[in-house]
């Protein structure tokens, strides 16, 4: 399948100057884009089709984690903000498991995506992950899984939405919610969130959507999936550098393996 059978190009000309720079445009100012209908009907019927192929080979894992994705800080009281936990659990198929012809590594290797992402997040360039795990991974949430509150690592995420859950599996999120680079960790609003006094905005994501989300400062969470839908999502992931693997404690966490 050709990248053009893939993502709808009418509908989201990304080669196009003025079209990227609109996208840019977006992304900094809202933090996040979400592009409707990026991907063809018949090209998402295959990646479902994949996907349910190989759920069975997911890793399913509950963990708890701080906000922050730090380790604990036993200098803070267990009530800081650093130091509170929430859960995520989902089951995640890396992408060694991904077909070489599948439209999702199709995708992901097209050179035109890849110039579309450089633009609109002002990079000079991306790689794919060194190791063999890491750059195209499948999400699944089933009932009552869910992705906790935190704050990304990496300076932008793209994701895109193969099953939507019926209810509940909605992504949630508060913009600029702390600013890292200034020392500006908001605890106070991080507190807040947990007990449950403050009102995220949410984002509509139908199958084929592809977001581009800004998640280092913006405070966001998958809630529970209180359906028997499954929430499938792809996640691709780039480095601005070569050469570089996912951690091994990342991997193992995340992935139940190194390799
Ligand atoms: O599943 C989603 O929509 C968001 C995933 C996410 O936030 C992450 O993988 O860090
Ligand atoms: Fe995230």
């Amino acid at each position: 399948m050709e990248i053009h059978g893939i993502i709808d190009l009418e509908k989201h000309p990304i080669f196009d100057r003025d079209f990227q720079m609109h996208c840019r445009a977006g992304l900094d100012g809202q933090g996040v884009i979400s592009l409707d209908q990026f991907i063809h009907d018949d090209a998402l019927e295959q990646m479902l089709v994949e996907s349910e192929r190989l759920r069975e080979r997911a890793y399913f894992c509950r963990q708890t984690h701080s906000v922050y994705l730090t380790s604990p800080e036993s200098s803070l009281p267990v009530d800081h903000a650093v130091n509170r936990t929430v859960t995520s659990s989902k089951g995640c198929v890396c992408d060694d498991h991904i077909a070489a012809d599948s439209p999702l590594r199709k995708l992901y290797d097209s050179e035109m995506f890849r110039k579309f992402v450089n633009s609109v997040t002002g990079q000079s360039a991306i790689y794919p992950y060194a190791d063999r795990l890491s750059s195209i991974n499948i999400h699944y949430a089933e009932r009552h899984q869910e992705l906790g509150w935190h704050f990304d690592n990496s300076s932008f995420a793209i994701t895109l939405m193969i099953q939507k859950p019926e209810v509940g599996g909605r992504f949630e999120f508060i913009r600029d919610f702390r600013f890292s680079s200034d020392g500006r960790e908001n605890y106070s609003g991080v507190s807040k969130l947990l007990d449950g006094k403050l009102e995220p905005v949410w984002l509509k994501i139908d199958p084929g959507t592809l977001v581009l989300f800004r998640g280092k400062n913006s405070v966001h969470r998958v809630s529970p999936n209180e359906g028997d839908k499954t929430r499938i999502l792809a996640v691709l992931a780039y480095n601005s550098l070569p050469d570089v693997a996912l951690s091994e404690s990342a991997r193992t966490t995340f992935y139940g393996r190194l390799n």
